[in-house]
């Protein structure tokens, strides 16, 4: 079975390691959020590729989601010594050392999907992993600091502002213009089913459809495309999903998350069982739902959901 997943940082991870315990024979195609991405230290930075990369491969922090494990800090602090910052951005000793090969590789004139391949080749995530695009693309957050509205990069928003501020707009700087990197229209023209995992809706999943023909190509596969919800009792699990939705005009439920991706898009959606007052509503805006439990509380949790998905996209085939 070819499974294509659009995936963010640690929602998507997570579901990915559930979705290999689930069908560990299938061909898993992930296509990664760049919209995260960040130039630091003259480096480039890839958070949500390396977080499905880090997780599927055995080196992410566990607690903390991102990052490597048995991490050091060494480097950071002496370029902050330097007074080279930004000292908010906590970047570790061996993370640094993937930007640095990123970025030799970029400046060589390898692609970012070529680069991430290589990277993989020491990871062996057991799935094929390719960003959205090779072009630039960068989600800056529109904000009022000081009665002015300015726009900042997403990770200063998440990371340095904690989404303490309110967020007016979301906009996928470069998205315009980018294309497809390699293989992501063969791979979702290729797909027997699609699934969006329990990722951002908005800076995640929202930035990758943002990709000229990416969201088209999608639509018009003719497979079965299933979502499962992010939003479990009227809030994220985690992260700032309910920030950036209220800046799209989409509400922080299951169901309007359902709507916003639309059943233009969405054939099936998983909400959890807190959520199941909401299967009507979604099912009458033509979307079948099911209400099962989608806690990421360990692995084998996990591929319960990735099963649930695969059986509604049976369903809806
Ligand atoms: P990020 O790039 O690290 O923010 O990760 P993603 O975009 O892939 O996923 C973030 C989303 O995952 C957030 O909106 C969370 O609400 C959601 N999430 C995290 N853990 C769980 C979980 O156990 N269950 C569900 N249903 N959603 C989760
Ligand atoms: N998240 C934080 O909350 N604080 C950090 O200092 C931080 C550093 C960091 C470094 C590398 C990396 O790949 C991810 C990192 N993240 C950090 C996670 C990341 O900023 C966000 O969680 C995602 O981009 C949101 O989707
Ligand atoms: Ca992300």
């Amino acid at each position: 079975m070819r499974i294509v997943v659009l995936a963010g940082g640690i929602g998507g991870a997570r579901f990915l390691r559930g979705l290999k315990r689930a069908v560990p024979d299938a061909d898993v195609t992930v296509i990664g959020n760049t919209g995260d991405d960040i130039h630091l230290f003259g480096l480039k930075v890839c958070p949500d590729l390396d977080t499905v990369m880090y997780t599927l491969g055995g080196g992410i922090n566990e607690e903390q989601g991102w990052g490597r494990a048995e991490e050091t800090f060494h480097l950071k602090e002496e370029l902050a010594a330097y007074g080279v910052g930004p000292e908010w951005f906590g970047l570790g000793d061996r993370d640094f050392a993937t930007h640095i090969v990123r970025t030799q590789m970029l400046g060589a004139g390898y692609p970012l999907s070529a680069v991430t391949e290589a990277l993989c080749d020491r990871w062996k995530p057991g799935v094929r992993l390719i960003p959205m695009t090779d072009d630039r693309v960068e989600t800056h957050v529109a904000v009022e600091v000081d009665g002015e509205r300015r726009a900042i990069h997403f990770q200063e928003y998440w990371v340095r502002l904690r989404a303490s501020v309110p967020a007016a707009a979301i906009v996928p700087v470069g998205a315009e213009q980018a294309k497809p990197a390699p293989g992501v229209l063969e791979a979702i023209g290729a797909a027997d089913v699609i699934l969006f995992p329990p990722s951002n809706p908005v800076v995640s999943i929202g930035t990758i459809l943002a990709v000229p023909g990416i969201r088209e190509a999608i639509a018009e596969a003719g497979v079965p495309v299933v979502g499962l919800s992010p939003i479990v009792g009227d809030a994220p699990v985690r992260g700032m999903a309910d920030k950036v939705l209220a800046a799209v005009g989409v509400e922080s439920t299951a169901a309007a998350v359902a709507e916003h991706y639309g059943s233009g898009l969405l054939d099936g959606w998983l909400v959890d069982t807190v959520d199941a007052a909401v299967v009507e509503r979604v099912e009458a805006d033509g979307i079948r739902c099911r209400a099962v439990p989608l806690m990421m509380t360990d692995v084998d949790a996990t591929a319960r959901m990735a099963q649930e998905a695969l059986a509604l996209a049976e369903e809806v085939r």
